[in-house]
């Protein structure tokens, strides 16, 4: 092989290498976008507000473990990212203190109620984005959000509404 083939050999590998990061980065931005777009609908008698992912990570964002109790797994704590689900009220300036309960509905139709003192409560409720510091990710690709109730005193999960995109404020 003479000097001028290992330098064309070099150039074309350095191209190739370089298309792949380019191809990659935009796939990134793909999937950070369509995690972006993810949006909460609040309802309460009427009045209906629409949160963004931005409007949501722009609150209380806050680290917290909580015990995950998958179907015939044993629990398992994991490390969840995401902001007081209550924050998301004042956010939308619906004051729920003089309510008694809410619901949250998912896009399989799964629903869970939750009274009010409970999501007043500090430190125990929260809408969740993150998983061990990875996206929740949607239901086509396995995962459990973009967005997951987490209810820390729920030892069963049960209630952990996961894929939610609505709340309605009951009663
Ligand atoms: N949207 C939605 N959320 C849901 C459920 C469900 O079927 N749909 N199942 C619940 C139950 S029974 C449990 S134990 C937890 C954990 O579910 P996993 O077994 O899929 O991890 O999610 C809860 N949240
Ligand atoms: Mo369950």
């Amino acid at each position: 092989m003479n000097k001028r083939t290992v330098i064309i050999m070099i150039l074309v590998l350095a191209l190739v290498v370089g298309i792949f990061a380019f191809i990659n980065k935009d796939m990134v931005k793909d999937k950070e976008e369509i995690h972006e777009n993810a949006e909460i609908l609040i309802s309460d008698s009427g009045k209906e507000v629409k949160l963004t992912f931005r409007d949501i990570k722009d609150l209380r964002e806050k680290d917290f473990v909580a015990n995950l109790k998958s179907s015939g797994k044993p629990a398992k704590e994991h490390k969840y990212t995401g902001v007081p689900l209550k924050s998301l009220f004042e956010r939308a300036d619906i004051d729920i203190k003089d309510n008694n309960q809410l619901s949250v509905k998912a896009i399989d139709g799964y629903t869970v109620a939750l009274g009010v003192d409970e999501v007043l409560e500090n430190d125990n409720i929260y809408l969740a984005y993150k998983i061990d510091g990875k996206p929740l990710g949607n239901k086509e690709d396995g995962g459990s959000g973009p967005y997951q109730i987490i209810i820390r005193k729920d030892q069963f999960s049960q209630r952990w509404c996961k894929h939610a995109v609505e709340i309605e404020i009951n009663d």
